[in-house]
Formats: C-alpha cells, sequence, structure tokens
C-alpha cells in the first residue's frame, strides 16, 4: 500500500483539503491530527457505566491485576463496551427499520397518499417467507399483513425473528445450541444495556454471547427488514449507469444533496425534482436545471434505484460544501458530522435537518412528515432553488468524476446468473470450486480519517481482484471505490485475475458489486444462504470461502454488522486498533472461541497488508476444508459455462412476460 498518501486516497479530496488549509477551514482530517485517540479508551480499558468512576484499567499487567471501584476485571468492562457498541448500532439500524415498517403500513392502507408499492414481485417474495398468503389477494391487504408482521419483530418478548428461517439450517442449529437466536429486537437492544449496568452480567464470554444475540437481531431484523420494505416501496435495485466523486456538482444548476441513511424522503425529492414546475421555478432563479446528489448511505439508496450520482463517503460532507457548489444539504439520520453546520456559515450552503430524530444547531430543521412528503420535498427543492441565486465564486471546484455501475440486489445477482427462468447461484458456486473465482470477500463500512481516507479499501479491492476474489461491497467502502474508478466492468479487464476477469467478461459485470447502503449488508447474508442452499460449498454460512472486511470501520453500525457476520459464520477483519485490544481474553472469544462455536470470528488488525494476507488464508483454507481444487492464478477445474447476456436475452425472448426483473 502507498504510505505516501496524506489524508486522503481519494485525489479531489486531497485537492479540497489542500485548499481548504490555504482558506484556514478546518475539516475531520485537522481534528483527527490534532485529537489523538485517548488510548485507554481506546482498547476497551475504560468503565463509565457508573460513576465511582470513570475507572481506567490500565497498568503492564491489567488484564491479571486491574481492577475497577467495584472489581470488575478488564475482561468484564471490555467485553461490556463492546456490547454497548453492538446495542448502539442495532438500535440505530433497527430503528430506521421501524420507520421503513410504519411507511410501508401507511402506504397499504392509504393513510399516505405519496407512496405505493412500487415491486409487487418483491413483496409477494417477501410474504411468501413469512407465510402470509399473497395469490388472488389485494396487493394492499398483502403489504398491510407483512408490515404487521415486520412490526412485530420489534417488540416479540418470546419466540424468534421471522427472518432467521432465512439461513441455512445447520447456520440455525448453532444460533439456538448457543442461546442467540433473537427474541425481539427491542428485547435484545433493552437486554444488552440491562446486562451492561453496573453489578449485573460480569462473564465476558456470557456477555458477548447476549452481544452477538443483538447483533443477529440487527442483521437478520433490522437491516433485512428495512432493505426489503425499502425494495417493496421504492423498488429492488438492478444495474443502473452513475457517476461519483466531487465532479457531479454542477456550476449552472441548483445542487441539492440528500445525506444520512433514509430512503423515503430523498425518493420523494427524486421526484419532485424532475416536475415541470420545479424545473421552471430553478430557471426562474437563473440555473438551468436541478442537478441532485448523494452523500454516504442516502446516495446509495437513489444511487442503486435511480442513478443519482455520489459525492462520495463519510470523509466527503465537509469538503462536499467546500467545493461551493452545494445549494442545500437535507440531512436525515445516522453518519452526519454536526460540523457541516458550522462550514455551511463559510459558504452560501444550507444546511437542513429533516428527521424529528435530529438536530444540529445553526441549521435550518424543516420536519419530514410521511403524510406530507410530497409537500416538504418541493419545499426542500424550492429552497435550494431560493439559494442557488445566492452562490459565490468561493469554493474548490473540482471536476474529477468516474462512471460507476450500481445496483446488485440478490435479486439482481441470481438472475444474472441464469436468467428470469433459469435464475440462481449455480454458475457462482460453480466458478469458486473451479478455481476460476478464488472466494468472495464483502468489502463494507465507513472511511476514516484517521487513516489515510479510502486508502484502505483502494488498496484491498486492488488486491482482492488481483486476486482473483469477487468483491461485494456496501456504504462507504462502495463509495471509496466508486470515486477511485473501480465500479465498472472495465475495472475487471484491468486488474483482475484472469479467472475473475473470464467471469466478470462473460457476465459482463464488475468485479466490485455494489450492494446498497449499509443496511443492505442483509444482502449478503441472503446471497450467502442462497450458495449454501444452492450446494457444492459448505451447507451452511461457516465453512464458505468468504470473508467480510470493514478496513476503516468508525461507526457503532459497523460492529453490530461485524458481529453479526461473525455470528452468522463468517471471518470478519476490521482495521485500525481493537476496541477491546486491552483485554486477551476477550480476543480470544472473539476470535477463538466464536470462531469454533459459529465458523466465524472478529480480528482487528490495523496493517492492511496483513488484512489481505489474512483474507486470503481464510479463504484458502477453507477451499482447502471444503476439499475444492487448490487456487492456481489462471488454472481451473472444469465448470458449468456460465450464461452471457446473448444467451440469456434469447432465453428471455422465447419465455412469457413476468413481473418485476
Ligand atoms: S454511512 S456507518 S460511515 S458505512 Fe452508512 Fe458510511 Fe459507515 Fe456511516
Amino acid at each position: 500500500m502507498d504510505k505516501h498518501i496524506m489524508k486522503s486516497a481519494n485525489e479531489a479530496a486531497e485537492k479540497i483539503i489542500e485548499w481548504g488549509e490555504e482558506h484556514k477551514l478546518e475539516t475531520c482530517f485537522e481534528r483527527a491530527e490534532k485529537l489523538k485517540p485517548c488510548p485507554i479508551g481506546e482498547t476497551g480499558a475504560c468503565c463509565k457505566v457508573c460513576h465511582m468512576g470513570p475507572c481506567r484499567l490500565v497498568g503492564k499487567n491489567a488484564e491479571e491485576e486491574a481492577m475497577g471501584v467495584c472489581g470488575a476485571p478488564l475482561s468484564t468492562v471490555a467485553a461490556r463496551n463492546l456490547v454497548r457498541m453492538i446495542a448502539a448500532g442495532t438500535a440505530a439500524h433497527s430503528d430506521h427499520a421501524r420507520d421503513m415498517a410504519f411507511t410501508l403500513l401507511a402506504a397499504a392502507t392509504g393513510e399516505v397518499k405519496d407512496f405505493q408499492i412500487t415491486d409487487v414481485r418483491k413483496l409477494y417474495r417477501v410474504a411468501e417467507i413469512l407465510g402470509i398468503e399473497f395469490e388472488g389477494r389485494p396487493v394492499n391487504d398483502v403489504a398491510k399483513d407483512v408490515a404487521l408482521k415486520f412490526i412485530e419483530d420489534f417488540g416479540r418478548q418470546k419466540g424468534e425473528l421471522y427472518y432467521l428461517k432465512r439461513a441455512p439450517k445447520k447456520t440455525q442449529e448453532r444460533w439456538v445450541k448457543w442461546g442467540v437466536a433473537p427474541r425481539g429486537i427491542d428485547r435484545e437492544v433493552c437486554e444488552a444495556m440491562h446486562r451492561t449496568s453496573v453489578g449485573v452480567d460480569h462473564d465476558p464470554d456470557h456477555l458477548l454471547l447476549h452481544g452477538l444475540r443483538t447483533a443477529l437481531a440487527d442483521g437478520w431484523g433490522g437491516c433485512m427488514i428495512a432493505t426489503d420494505i425499502t425494495d417493496i416501496l421504492f423498488g429492488t435495485p438492478r444495474p443502473v449507469k452513475a457517476e461519483a466523486s466531487f465532479g457531479i456538482f454542477k456550476e449552472d444548476e441548483v445542487n441539492l444533496v440528500v445525506h444520512g441513511h433514509e430512503p423515503s424522503l430523498a425518493e420523494m425529492i427524486v421526484d419532485v425534482a424532475s416536475e415541470p414546475e420545479i424545473i421552471a421555478y430553478a430557471k426562474s432563479k437563473g440555473a438551468k436545471g436541478i442537478n441532485l446528489g448523494g452523500m454516504c448511505c442516502t446516495a446509495n439508496e437513489v444511487l442503486m434505484r435511480h442513478g443519482i450520482p455520489t459525492a462520495g463517503g463519510f470523509t466527503n460532507q465537509e469538503l462536499g460544501i467546500m467545493t461551493g457548489l452545494v445549494d442545500v444539504m437535507t440531512v436525515d439520520v445516522q453518519c452526519i458530522m454536526p460540523a457541516i453546520a458550522e462550514i455551511s456559515k463559510k459558504f452560501h450552503t444550507k444546511i437542513i435537518t429533516t428527521s424529528e430524530k435530529a438536530k444540529i444547531p445553526g441549521a435550518m430543521h424543516i420536519e419530514y412528515d410521511e403524510h406530507r412528503a410530497r409537500e416538504i420535498a418541493r419545499e426542500i427543492v424550492k429552497h435550494a432553488c431560493d439559494n442557488y441565486q445566492n452562490r459565490k465564486t468561493e469554493g474548490s471546484h473540482i471536476t474529477d468524476k468516474f462512471p460507476v455501475v450500481a445496483g446488485f440486489s440478490h435479486e439482481y445477482i441470481e438472475y444474472m446468473q441464469g436468467g428470469r427462468w433459469r435464475a440462481s447461484f449455480r454458475p457462482l458456486n460453480d466458478a469458486i470450486m473451479a478455481g476460476r473465482i478464488r472466494g468472495v470477500v464483502g468489502l463494507a463500512g465507513c472511511d476514516n480519517p484517521r487513516v489515510p481516507s479510502t486508502g484502505i479499501h483502494r488498496y484491498l479491492a486492488t488486491e482482492l481482484i488481483k486476486n482473483d476474489v469477487l468483491i461485494v461491497s456496501t456504504g462507504c467502502g462502495s463509495a471509496a471505490c466508486g470515486t477511485a474508478g473501480y465500479l465498472t466492468p472495465e475495472m475487471a479487464l484491468e486488474h483482475a485475475g484472469p479467472g475473475l476477469r473470464e467471469v466478470c467478461e462473460a457476465i459482463g459485470i464488475p468485479p466490485i458489486l455494489h450492494l446498497g447502503a449499509c443496511v443492505d449488508n442483509s444482502r449478503i447474508l441472503t446471497i450467502l444462504s442462497a450458495m449454501a442452499e444452492e450446494g457444492g460449498l459448505s451447507d451452511e454460512i461457516g465453512g464458505m470461502p468468504g470473508v467480510g472486511i470493514a478496513p476503516e470501520w468508525m461507526s457503532e453500525k459497523a460492529v453490530a454488522i461485524g458481529c453479526y457476520f461473525a455470528a452468522s459464520g463468517v471471518p470478519v477483519i476490521f482495521g485500525g486498533e481493537s476496541p477491546v485490544g486491552a483485554s486477551h481474553e476477550v480476543t480470544r472469544i472473539m476470535t477463538e472461541v466464536w470462531w469454533e462455536r459459529f465458523k466465524g470470528s472478529m480480528h482487528f488488525e490495523p496493517d492492511p497488508e496483513k488484512m489481505l494476507a489474512m483474507a486470503l488464508d481464510y479463504i484458502d483454507k477453507a477451499r482447502e476444508a471444503l476439499k475444492l481444487k487448490k487456487y492456481e492464478p489462471g488454472k481451473f477445474g472444469a465448470e458449468r459455462v456460465l450464461m452471457d447476456m446473448a444467451a440469456r436475452r434469447e432465453l428471455e425472448r422465447a419465455a412469457k412476460p413476468h413481473i418485476g426483473l
């Protein structure tokens, strides 16, 4: 990895950072330099769950000797801290999912008029999984039943989440055996907070098992519910062309950025921005039109479904404003730096907070209400048009942008391997068995100003595909790849190993598949389950030649995601310092003990080269255990012929029309 990168590996971002330094504008990059992490809290050795402390469990022999005022040892403290991170991450994804469930219910009952069921085929697929009758019933009745079932998953006190049964049977059996099958999402979060409060659960292994139970409620509950409802309401993604980086902003158009995580208002803004009256309004203010752009995961939602360009991930938010071209940035929830309100004062940009749950001092607040979604979206777009006139010439105008292909849902990946009538995961499994594809890596998670931002994502992305590893990416990992120009089929020709290149060329896909926002990591869970069901590899998620990597993570949500992958049977590698690094015992449990029980694990490794080596080692060992052909670049075993685009179209011409994809 290039050790000379300064603050960001994204050249356009680096230019803006330098411009900002010249103009004495501070960003997260300077703050990260000035504000070093507390070495005690960073490794999980600080306990502040009561007011006898905070207790700092430090010293040479802290693991054996140190304890808090109450007597809590380091392992208890580190485990408690991690479980609280998981609970917070689960709460964030799942509260988003709850809102989506209520929006689906309101759309189905006609309580809100601006949203309808867009993807009936997906609705039926979900209804079938939930055991809801759908044949011959009105679509809205089915949608209402689906919404109500999902809502049960939040407050259920006993039993299990509905979606656990989507996992392979063997994976489910492990969860039952170790008592980590989640009951209700809220219940697990609540119990996590209880158990980690002063004087309750002190056994690190026992605490961490509940951490996994909570994390599973996130993955197979909150995240999966959010993904599926978003698909039902706004459409299941399929490949779409777009652009990424700061060059997406237009000098002569109104630039409106949607930032955060929730898709509902953003969808409505996308809709409203093409209304003739609104375009005429923009023109009346001197602009040639309205240009929408995205940031973070709201960006991923509208990129995947509408090809709305993205300005990038988490660390790009202040920099976007510093282009001087953003007229309005609307923000909803999660991963929004309050610093954007401060930096916007130096420019003409208006920050508009829209969630009833999230305000920022100094920002304008226009509260989203799904009953008036279109009206509110129009109001926001008009604010952007009005503010266009206030645009000044200052700013670091950047023209860099890259083409992107995004929109790889589970359903599309299945379809691309055989068309509508023979959709399956067989070709992917066969390509892995033959050694054409060495394995699969989920490259996900945040970008982080504490490392050369996006740099580790880029390094791992290029090295992994060079090693014939197919990448599925989500969240800001996708933005990191997109703003580097990596999300195109051409990337395979230039950088992929011979086997992966052949597969990508045959199907016409990039070697890095953009699967969506951070909640859409659930798509990776269902893909792994489908691969297990298809046969020829592992019959559970554990044991697959696959690894999850979040090289630049920073969010508690990322910890919840990492843990639900580990509990589902995936070895997970996180970058940076370990938040439990102070405790050898907790580290041992999360690597060795979890591996024995779930065939998954969670490692923290700051060195990118070691991350790569560890990922390839896990993949090769899984291949060996499955008795697959030893991976050798350029030497493949026999496999089924992949269906190319022409063959797929031919098959479809012969087939009768069908709903959806
Ligand atoms: S936005 S959680 S910085 S991926 Fe989903 Fe990006 Fe991480 Fe937030």
